[in-house]
């Protein structure tokens, strides 16, 4: 069985919502990551970056990077239908996105919410963080433009592993005001995702 390590609202969400929804069986740990002075002594063996999301598979293989755990997921249980068939334009376009996603806008948040960590100076994490959300904004724009009109998913009436990856990101822009005023196919997305039955609970757990 798959073990994934996350904490509520972090990156395991958009893996977990996939797993559930996909009926793959799995079980979660929670990681301390964000309380000060937990020992992560254990988690730092498997991820010496001390970052979640982590996937352990059944033969005891450790995978880190959200994204890439996604792509895994989806060759690794192919019936389950999580992207479109390897070597589709479909899948070159999952692909795209999901890279485009993960590079531009996860990185982008962690600038956002880490922003201390981005600057040498002591007053700089405001505007490296100010920066941060309007760099993630402009993205937000980028895809918008690029989802076709009947939706709900990117592939239309098929949810795949960058619906769920879009929906986690989303909702963590803080005030989504702007998204569902400039981007509205953006958010119907985000919404026809976090309707699904199997994401319901996850949302109002993690991300609501
Ligand atoms: N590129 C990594 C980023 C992972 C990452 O930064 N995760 C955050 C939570 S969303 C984390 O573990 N933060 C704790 C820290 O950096 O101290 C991925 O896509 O999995």
């Amino acid at each position: 069985m798959y073990t994934l390590y996350s904490f509520p609202g972090a990156g395991g969400v958009a893996i977990e919502a996939a797993l559930a929804d996909a009926g793959i069986p799995y079980r979660s740990k929670t990681v301390a990551l964000e309380e000060k002075d937990c020992d992560t002594t254990e988690f730092l063996g498997l991820n010496p970056r001390g970052q979640v999301p982590v996937l352990v598979l059944p033969d005891g293989s450790i995978l880190t990077e959200s994204a890439a755990i996604l792509l895994y997921l989806a060759e690794a249980h192919p019936d389950a239908g999580l992207a479109p068939p390897p070597g589709s334009l479909e899948k070159a376009q999952v692909l795209r996105w999901l890279c485009f996603f993960a590079v531009n806008v996860y990185e982008g948040e962690l600038r956002r919410h880490y922003a201390h960590r981005f600057t040498t100076t002591d007053d700089g994490a405001d505007a490296v963080a100010a920066a941060a959300g309007e760099h993630v904004a402009r993205q937000y724009g980028l895809f918008e433009a690029e989802l076709s009109d009947t939706g709900p998913y990117f592939l239309g009436e098929r949810i795949c592993i960058l619906d769920y990856y879009v929906w986690m990101l989303s909702y963590w822009v803080g005030d989504r005001t702007w998204l569902v005023r400039d981007c509205p196919k953006v958010e119907a997305l985000t919404r026809a995702v976090r309707e699904r039955p199997a994401v319901a609970a996850l949302h109002a757990a993690q991300l609501a």
